[in-house]
């Protein structure tokens, strides 16, 4: 199944779950990991009813270590010093920001060639499904391991500025939509959606990664 096609499925069960949630917990920090990432925050939002600092998805800090790894073994550098940032929606229009990635301080570009960088960056988009085929089952210690970020910084009120996807309301030109960007997260959860310069291209792909979580935004029953 695609991720889309989970759509309906999990609409009814992520809207169950959060029930629970909101029932038992009612001061949480929700953090969406069900896929269709991007449309499942839209149903836990709507059922929680928690003010959107309080309700976001993991899926940016997963993609953003696969393209972390891809350009660590492609410069022979640690992945400890790549810096990256992939945003959008977790699916296939997804955004590695390559103006925004560096290795220990060294613009990507002027690291690898561009044809090498455009396959980095098809690989990450299709990371998730290249991991299904090796295993026969989707992602799960990668995906474990960015929530445990997100709950460390959280629990210890870390400030760390993390890809999550993030209810945007104007940011990034993009109104009402849970897309992936660089968040802020401490205590009580997205403190802040940090708004990074990006070029003509990448927003323009971003504006597509957003008119494709849309449309899958768009299939939910409410
Ligand atoms: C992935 C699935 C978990 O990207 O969405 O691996």
């Amino acid at each position: 199944m695609s991720r889309d096609d989970l759509v309906t499925t999990n609409e009814k069960i992520v809207g169950s779950v959060t029930q629970e949630v909101v029932a038992a917990s009612p001061d949480a920090v929700i953090v969406v990991v069900s896929n269709p990432l991007d449309a499942m925050c839209h149903v836990a939002h709507r059922v929680a009813g928690f003010p959107k600092p309080r309700v976001f998805g993991m899926a940016g800090i997963l993609d953003t270590a696969r393209f972390r790894t891809f350009i660590a073994w492609e410069t022979g550098a640690s992945v400890k010093d790549v810096t990256a940032m992939v945003l959008g929606g977790h699916g296939d229009q997804m955004v590695p920001v390559v103006s925004a990635t560096s290795v220990g301080g060294v613009p990507l570009t002027k690291l690898v060639a561009q044809a090498r960088i455009e396959a980095m960056v098809e690989r990450t988009r299709k990371g998730g499904g290249e991991i299904v085929n090796l295993l026969g089952t989707s992602a799960w210690y990668a995906p474990g391991a960015a929530a445990a970020q997100i709950v460390d910084a959280i629990a210890l009120d870390e400030k760390r500025v993390l890809p999550c996807t993030a209810l945007l309301e104007g940011e990034y030109g993009i109104d009402d939509l849970y897309m992936g960007v660089p968040v802020k997260l401490g205590a009580g959860g997205i403190e802040e959606i940090v708004e990074l310069d990006l070029s003509d291209q990448e927003q323009a792909w971003l504006q597509e990664s957003a008119d494709a979580v849309r449309e899958v935004v768009g299939v939910l029953a409410a």
